[in-house]
């Protein structure tokens, strides 16, 4: 089963990528995206490789995020990918059989683009504004999940929805609810006061 809570790395004011993930890690996180969007390749392959051993470290699951040549190189357990990056296709061929390929929505065109492609999993957003992303989708709300999810279930599609943007623990439970298989996150972990009861009530609310 694809993980139900995904951590997104992202450097902040004060916190880098690897601190980050590190503390998501210390948290309770047990699967972590590595998006690294102001680097070039061979830095975002060093920050590959630490990610990685710090994964291996926790037992925790490791994508990564628009490269699947590194994801390749570091045997990555995923590589996701946006609608501009590299079609899935290529990067099957790429990353192998085994290696799970996550795909960027926005709306039910792309997620049913995304459910021919035949990724494992659809990252659907954004739920609410964000500044962790640049160049923001627009935003979904509820209402934008919940129609899309209606159709998804009338045109008989399971592929596993993640939703992201902007959530916060209040949202697990509606979105549970309505049929969302897991989030993707990042300000929530990073930014909580208590990182691991933060981590621990988000998993219980995805149960
Ligand atoms: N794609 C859509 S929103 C987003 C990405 C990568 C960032 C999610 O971060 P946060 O801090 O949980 O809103
Ligand atoms: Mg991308």
């Amino acid at each position: 089963m694809i993980d139900r809570l995904h951590f997104i790395s992202n450097q902040t004011a004060t916190i880098s990528h690897i601190e980050g993930i590190q503390l998501a890690l210390q948290a309770g996180c047990r699967l972590v995206q590595l998006r690294v969007k102001d680097r070039p390749h061979q830095a975002v392959l060093e920050l590959a490789k630490v990610a990685k051993d710090l994964c291996h470290g926790f037992e925790a699951r490791l994508v990564i995020n628009d490269y699947p040549t590194i994801a390749r190189e570091v045997e990555a357990y995923g590589c996701h990918l946006g609608l501009s990056d590299m079609a899935i296709a290529q990067a099957r061929t790429i990353v192998g059989d085994k290696m799970i390929l996550g795909g960027t929505a926005n709306n039910l065109h792309d997620v049913l683009k995304r459910v021919d492609e035949g990724v494992d999993y659809i990252g659907l957003g954004p739920l609410r504004y964000t500044s962790t992303k640049k160049s923001l989708s627009p935003i979904l709300g509820f209402e934008g999940y919940q129609s899309i999810l209606n159709s998804l279930k009338l045109l008989a599609k399971t592929t596993p929805i993640i939703a992201i943007g902007g959530i916060v623990t209040d949202d697990i439970s509606p979105l549970r609810n309505m049929g969302i298989h897991g989030v993707a996150l990042s300000s929530t972990i990073l930014l909580a006061p208590d990182r691991a009861s933060t981590v621990t009530k988000l998993y219980n609310d995805l149960c």
